[in-house]
């Protein structure tokens, strides 16, 4: 969260590969309403790059 200058409290990981390039992410926890910012890394190829999103959370 940019306004309070932390993070989740759960450590969310890649669980699945679903196919079609579609993976699960689990152990998303929110423990607030508010201004989150996310962001995925993702490797492949043996290039990194990172993917962000803005999502606001109504309480
Ligand atoms: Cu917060």
């Amino acid at each position: 969260m940019p306004q309070h200058l932390h993070g989740l409290p759960t450590r969310p990981r890649v669980t699945a590969h679903l196919g079609n390039g579609d993976y699960l992410v689990e152990g998303v926890k929110f423990q607030m309403g508010g201004w989150w910012v996310m962001d995925f890394d993702i490797t492949a190829g043996g290039r990194t790059e990172r993917v962000r999103f803005h999502l606001q959370l109504k309480k």
